[in-house]
């Protein structure tokens, strides 16, 4: 069950069922709501996810969990079923960080696929950075565990045959070696560490031309660090593989900005914009991704980033409010800041907030020098406003190639927008609502666009020597899905 597009029936629960629920900070307190009534149910009752991860005391108290899993579910799960068929779960199981080899397909096979615009397929995990916001380096490590290319190609080559041809490649950080990197472990005569990162470098090429030889009609797109702006033959290399689009954390558009996050490694000022073209040159679009709320923020700052969003030329962007996400150094900054005397929002401290029921959470959490909230939230509507105003993307849409791709760009650019203000920045409920309407009409018109064809006769590349095993449920979900109309949405139909 996907929650994101409809709530579980209780009635689908029996006793001496297994119910696994995945967490993450902002779904906690929901997720909690239906571990209770699983158990409640009479069935075993499991947690997993980076918000049980970083708290599995909670997920057993508050979600009257069985057993929580830490870290990486794909190994350690076989044991969880099979202690619980025994009526015997261990309180806590550590799933660890299993290596990229050991990672599993994801179980497309158990999703209505008519609900989905795309799919997503994860190849690396972990991140060598350390951003202050960030809690992926935490949970995931820091070592990038990259998936061997034939297992990501199989998965991707059975999403195709069901009708998926946009692919999200849900890596943290597509570009894990970077050329400052190679050159930093050459100068210090670091062989090991050398070969160690020419090995990654070379296993993400074979990967893209591998998905470079995939049907023609896919499009991939991904996250990615704002370095590779200084590697064209990799930017290339993502060009041929059909990755059309990135993700990249600008974060702030300030030397200042980029050192309140850790992040001082971005460029800023005229080497940002310069940086972010480089990936239009090089036919990679970048959705530029920048932070509002953090304490260097001035009430300069939100032009500021809005015209630098529009100068370097990105196709999109989004712009969040700072949010101390629990796992980062934000998060044990604040947490300590409020020890001593600490907010409450009802009977829940604010450091908790994911406890606090949504109708009353606060927007923002942690208090800025300068702006209230309601100043960060309006300024940043107006950014949002003002980069997706009509004019503004009726400009940017020029970059595609047909009328009908220009009116696609379009309603997508509108979507993206709409999502945004109905789920975080606007307290206002009937604008909500509104945008919420708004979305899911454009969503349905959206979902036309990402339609094709299933390719049942697809076939993957055969590979030699074998390096893992055969992905058996995919070819379970290949039999099931084979006649599907292949169309998605990421919204719900009501
Ligand atoms: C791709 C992605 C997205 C995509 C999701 C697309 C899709 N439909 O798949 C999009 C762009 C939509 C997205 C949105 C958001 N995301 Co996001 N996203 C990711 C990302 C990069 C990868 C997720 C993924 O696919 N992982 C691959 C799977 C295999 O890993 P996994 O989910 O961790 O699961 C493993 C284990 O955790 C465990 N496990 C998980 N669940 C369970 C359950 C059980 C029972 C068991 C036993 C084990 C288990 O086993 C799994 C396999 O090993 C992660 C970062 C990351 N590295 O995880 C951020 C991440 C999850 N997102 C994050 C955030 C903040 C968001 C947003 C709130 C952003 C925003 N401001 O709007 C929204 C929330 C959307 C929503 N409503 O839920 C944060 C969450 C932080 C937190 N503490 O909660 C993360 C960690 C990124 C970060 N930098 O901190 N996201
Ligand atoms: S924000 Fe991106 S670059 Fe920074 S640690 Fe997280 S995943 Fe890595």
């Amino acid at each position: 069950m996907d929650e994101s597009l409809e709530q579980i029936v209780p009635e689908s629960i029996q006793a001496g069922d297994i119910v696994g629920i995945s967490v993450h900070t902002g779904n906690a307190l929901r997720g909690y709501a239906v571990g209770r009534m699983a158990r409640g149910r009479g069935a075993w009752v499991v947690y997993g996810g980076i918000h049980a991860t970083l708290f599995p005391e909670e997920a057993l108290e508050r979600g009257e969990a069985h057993a929580v899993v830490k870290g990486d579910g794909d190994v350690v799960w076989g044991k969880v079923v099979a202690d619980c068929l025994a009526g015997m779960p261990d309180r806590i199981y550590e799933g660890g960080r299993i290596e990229g080899s050991q990672f599993l397909a994801a179980r497309w096979d158990l999703m209505p696929p008519e609900k989905y615009m795309w799919a997503s397929v994860q190849t690396i995990r972990g991140c060598p950075k350390h951003c202050s916001f960030c809690s992926v380096w935490r949970t995931d490590g820091q070592k990038p565990r990259q998936r061997q290319y034939q297992t990501v190609i199989e998965e991707i080559v059975s999403l195709r045959r069901l009708g998926f041809r946009f692919i999200a490649l849900a890596d943290d950080n597509f570009y894990p070696v970077t050329l400052t990197d190679l050159r930093q472990a050459k100068a210090q005569n670091n062989i090991a560490k050398l070969e160690e990162l020419t090995a990654i470098r070379a296993e993400r090429f074979q990967l893209m031309e591998e998905l470079a030889k995939l049907p023609k009609d896919m499009v991939f797109y991904t996250q990615i660090t704002m370095e590779a702006g200084e590697d064209g033959e990799y930017l290339d290399a993502m060009r041929k593989a059909n990755i059309k689009g990135a993700l990249v954390g600008v974060e702030a558009v300030t030397p200042e900005g980029l050192k309140a996050v850790f992040k001082d490694w971005n460029c800023s000022g005229d080497a940002l914009a310069r940086q972010l073209q480089t990936f239009r040159q090089h036919g990679v679009h970048v959705l530029g991704s920048f932070i509002f709320g953090l304490p260097t923020d001035t009430p300069a700052t939100f032009d500021a980033t809005v015209e630098m969003a529009l100068k370097a030329g990105v196709t999109f962007a989004q712009f969040v409010m700072m949010t101390p996400f629990p796992g980062t150094i934000d998060f044990v900054r604040w947490e300590k800041e409020q020890a001593e005397n600490p907010t409450m929002v009802g009977d829940v401290p604010i450091t908790r907030y994911w406890m606090i029921p949504t109708e009353i959470r606060p927007k923002m959490f942690t208090p800025h020098p300068t702006m209230s909230s309601d100043e960060i939230r309006e300024r940043t509507q107006k950014v949002w406003d003002r980069f997706y105003n009509w004019s503004a993307i009726w400009e940017r849409s020029a970059c595609t190639p047909n009328l009908r791709a220009r009116i696609a760009f379009i309603f997508l650019s509108k979507l993206y927008r709409q999502m945004y203000a109905g789920t975080g920045i606007s307290t206002d409920s009937a604008r909500r609502k509104k945008s919420k309407r708004w979305a899911r009409w454009t969503a349905r018109q959206c979902k036309k666009l990402f339609q094709a064809k299933p390719m049942p006769e697809l076939q993957s590349p055969a590979w030699e020597p074998r390096l893992s095993p055969p992905l058996g449920h995919m070819a379970f979900a290949e039999s099931k899905f084979q006649d599907s109309a292949g169309s998605f949405s990421i919204l719900p139909d009501n």
